[in-house]
């Protein structure tokens, strides 16, 4: 299946000042849709063409031979759910009831889930994203970091939020100050509603 460039599913200013109209004609409009553009012409010729997103990236992971089309299949999968993952209403302690007490439960409350999940992000070393993931053995709640183009769903948890924390997701509006950005992303930000419908429908099944 060829790649296309999602809509945002807000207007470019609606997150400002945290994340501002310009940081989105960059973000979206330059990087996102140089994923697709180079993801479209890797994935001609590769054998996957037939395939949906998730069964690429699987069988990419698994094939050095396909880091390249591994790389730029998995950030357009990275930036498709990170969109989803804004709201410009959302973030900060009130969150859906079944969310809240999953957080509670597995990740010590709001405070101590906002504190480590800050710490993830400004711990992946280099570019990367921070997860709220679901192990799908155990149903429990994890925070996980990948580097790179890296998603957790090769690794048998399934994503319920992320933050981008590559340095083009937050140069523009915080320069160096990556922690300030990820706080914002959980207080401001973090679309809990889409966390939660994730959550609730399970684990994530990728057929390889
Ligand atoms: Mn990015």
């Amino acid at each position: 299946m060829s790649f296309t460039l999602p809509p945002l599913p807000f207007a470019p200013d609606a997150l400002a000042p945290h994340m501002s109209a310009e940081t989105f004609e960059f973000h979206h409009g330059k990087h996102h849709k140089a994923y697709i553009d180079n993801g479209n012409k890797l994935l001609e010729g590769s054998g996957l063409e037939k395939k949906s997103l998730e069964e690429i990236i699987v069988a990419c992971a698994k094939d050095p031979a396909k880091a390249a089309l591994f790389n730029n299949a998995a950030q357009h999968w990275n930036h498709s759910f990170f969109w989803n993952c804004l709201n410009p209403k959302g973030g900060g302690p009130s969150m859906p009831g079944k969310l809240k007490a999953a957080i509670e439960k597995d990740l010590g409350g709001f405070e101590k889930f906002k504190t480590d999940f800050v710490q993830t992000c400004v711990t992946q070393f280099g570019s990367g994203w921070g997860w709220l993931a679901m192990d799908n053995r155990t149903g429990k709640l994890e925070l996980v970091k990948t580097a790179n183009a890296g998603v957790p769903f090769t690794g048998g948890k399934t994503p319920l939020l992320t933050c981008d924390v590559w340095e083009h997701a937050y140069y523009i509006d915080y320069r160096n100050a990556r922690p300030k950005f990820v706080e914002a992303f959980i207080d401001r930000m973090a679309n809990w509603e889409f966390a939660e419908s994730l959550m609730a429908k399970g684990p994530m099944k990728v057929a390889a």
